[in-house]
């Protein structure tokens, strides 16, 4: 590939990037081409679409498209008014929040706020949403931002259903549920075990949520000191599974459970899925149970964490683990019924199987047979059998780790190894017998061919070539048992020269590759603007089905109809003494009602419904002077309240414009 891109190098060197691994492994990436020349792209474009319009010509011959260009453009154009076929759920990053995109035009539908309060809809500001963040307190504190990583759509029967979605938020271990009939955050649980997490994936019926840890820590938020010594023996890794009930849609802890692991640093989590349901794999990266000591001079965590040639893929049957349970043998810790290290040997639930090296992503194929494992270090993804694990569970006489774990050696699992490139990280599939591959250092995704049970046939087929830095991948329900094929989509962590430059804090590039072509082809980049996206899943649009308005008077915290709405013709303000209940509502456009009177030092219980009957007709709400800010779609309910502490005047008003006399939808709030 012809270096077209100077800057790259130097610019990996300012930001300090220094691994040589990373530098020699970047591809250099090269601007799309046109063609050797603009004039022969356009004849070449001309001569392939030679049957559009003389108008459709010249903007193909004004715009220099190539004919690859006009396919892609076809492509991802919806047609005006036509929708999206499918819709990509994203993880938001540090932003906390939770992204929603049609997929193939890449249009961004909504941010759906989870971890973070968010003054446009209102999340974190009505008392509703904010007891509802509140749950995720870690301990006393509470905690206003997040780190969301793996989305996780529910799945019946090892497919998407289209009801709810699940995601996590790395740095404080919480999870968190979306109501995808409302596409509104539900519930946040905090790990009472765990104090950050990483791997986030649902059993292939939702009965669980699995959510392993990443960095090693003592369970349940303690405090011991850092030494080799008490890392081994104190610090700890778990994996829960929290039991998700569909008829109330919510996380029961009750229920849940946590299996103890070692201080590996466990990574990404995968579910088995057909011949593999009820057993779960999980990643690691320290075999060394090691620490970064470069604070006193030695080694710095990441030569300190990727020493060994080998680390430990977790084996875990959950189904055994849940029957252990319910036989009541096992303690509760923080609440959270906790499986050790030692219960987990004996009774057939853990078992480890080593990985080379330093591993990352790992992803089991729509059958359930096999478990692909991304190397980061290592040029290959690699192919462990579950029939294989099986074989050796049965067969016993185990070696096991300094923790009492039976291992099975690694001869006994990985059938294949095919080598894709550098920096293998995640993997999709398509349902066609093909898996994706995404290579961080290379820049570009490996399409590879599932092959046989007796370890042939396994071999790359198509690489395609990626800007920049790719993560995650996406393909059309590329983690189920019923993989769409058609769309890829990859997450991309730099942008480099792919976009208008923006200033030092560049777009992430989510770009869509097409799957249906003979060889994979590259259709759009789509640059989005807030963090580093991780995860994200695509479903078919047809199997949601939200809900276009609430019930009036519909309170999100409950999830029903609250019963102290503000009704028609009840609207006012009671004075109790010591507080004032405000019941309000709005109608294009108006608030009734339009001044409210406080004293100094009341407390103010203030309930806001929007009556309106007309799809998408929403209202917002704002107050001068006292942090609040919502929007309430047609029924919605909101209650906030606060003390009056400030004598004053203070208007409030709507702020969508919902109708020629938007301006007027105001009110006062005085404060004597
Ligand atoms: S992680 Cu970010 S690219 Cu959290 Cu799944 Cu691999
Ligand atoms: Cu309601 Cu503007």
């Amino acid at each position: 590939m012809a270096d077209s891109h100077p800057g790259r190098k130097s610019f990996i060197a300012t930001v300090g990037i220094g691994a040589s691994a990373l530098l020699a492994g970047c591809s250099t990436p090269k601007a799309e081409q046109v063609g050797s020349s603009a004039a022969q792209a356009v004849a070449d474009a001309t001569a392939s679409v030679g049957s559009l319009s003389g108008d459709a010509q010249a903007i193909v011959a004004s715009r220099k498209m190539s004919p690859a260009d006009v396919t892609a453009a076809l492509k991802t154009f919806v047609p005006l008014g036509k929708h999206d076929e499918y819709l990509m759920f994203a993880s938001g990053g540090g932003s906390g929040q939770v992204l929603v995109l049609g997929v193939p035009s890449m249009r961004i539908l909504k941010v759906i706020p989870v971890f973070t309060a968010d003054s446009y809809t209102g999340w974190g500001f009505s008392d509703g949403s904010k007891s509802c963040l509140n749950d995720g307190c870690v301990g006393e504190k509470v905690i206003t931002h997040g780190d969301t990583h793996h989305p996780a759509l529910s799945e019946t029967d090892g497919d998407y259903d289209g009801q709810f979605l699940f995601i996590n938020d790395k740095v404080n271990a919480r999870v968190a549920v979306i109501d995808l009939a409302r596409f509104e955050t539900t519930q946040i649980v905090k790990n009472p075990l765990m104090i950050s997490d990483h791997g986030h994936a649902v059993t292939p019926n939702t009965e669980y949520l699995l959510e392993t840890t990443q960095y090693a820590a003592p369970l349940g938020w303690g405090y011991v000191p850092l030494t080799p010594e008490d890392y081994k023996k104190h610090y700890r890794g778990v994996a829960t599974y929290w039991k998700f009930s569909r008829s109330n849609g919510r996380i029961d802890q009750e229920r849940s459970f946590a299996v103890e692991l070692p201080p590996y640093c466990q990574d990404l989590a995968d579910n088995g899925k057909l011949v593999s349901d009820g057993w779960s794999f999980v990643n690691s990266f320290n075999s060394e149970l090691a620490f970064g000591t470069n604070y006193k001079g030695g080694l710095p965590a990441e030569a300190a964490l990727s020493q060994n040639a080998a680390d430990w893929l977790h084996i875990i049957n959950w189904k055994a683990a849940e029957k252990l349970v319910a036989s009541g043998a096992v303690q509760k810790k923080n609440g959270l019924s906790l499986i050790t290290i030692a219960q987990a040997a004996q009774n057939g639930i853990l078992f480890l199987t080593p990985e080379p090296k330093s591993p990352h992503g790992v992803d089991v194929s729509p059958d359930g047979k096999y478990i692909a494992v991304g190397g980061k270090l290592d040029p290959h993804v690699q192919i462990f059998s579950f029939e294989r694990i099986q074989a050796a569970i049965k067969r016993g006489g185990f070696k096991h780790d300094s923790y009492g774990i039976p291992v099975i050696p690694l001869g006994s699992a990985r059938i294949a190894q095919i080598p894709i490139g550098l920096g293998p990280l995640h993997t999709q599939f398509d349902g066609h017998g093909y898996g994706y591959t995404s290579l961080y250092l290379d820049s570009a995704v490996a399409k590879w061919k599932i092959g046989n049970a007796d370890g042939t046939g396994w071999e790359m087929v198509d690489k395609l070539p990626l800007q920049y830095n790719t993560g995650h991948l996406a393909a059309a329900h590329g983690d189920t048992v019923k993989p769409r094929g058609k769309y890829l989509v990859a997450l991309n962590k730099w942008s480099i020269d792919r976009f208008q430059p923006v200033g030092p804090l560049f777009p992430r590039n989510l770009q869509l590759v097409d799957l249906d072509s003979p060889k994979m082809t590259h259709l759009y980049d789509g640059a989005i603007g807030m963090a580093e996206p991780h995860y994200g899943q695509i479903i078919d649009a047809s199997l949601l089905k939200p809900l276009a308005q609430f019930p009036v008077g519909f309170d999100s915290r409950t999830g029903k109809v609250n019963p102290d709405a503000p009704k028609p013709g009840t609207e006012g303000v009671t004075d109790h003494g010591d507080h004032i209940v405000v019941q309000m509502s709005q109608t294009r456009s108006h608030f009734m009602p339009d001044v409210v009177h406080a004293k100094a030092g009341q407390r103010v219980t203030w309930r806001l419904v929007n009556y309106e009957s007309t799809t998408n007709a929403m209202h917002g709400f704002v107050l001068a002077g006292h942090n609040v800010s919502l929007t309430l779609e047609p029924g919605k309910m909101e209650e906030f309240s606060f003390v009056a502490d400030r004598p004053g005047v203070y208007p409030y008003y709507c702020t969508d414009f919902c109708s020629a006399l938007h301006l007027e939808m105001m009110g006062y709030f005085l404060v004597s």
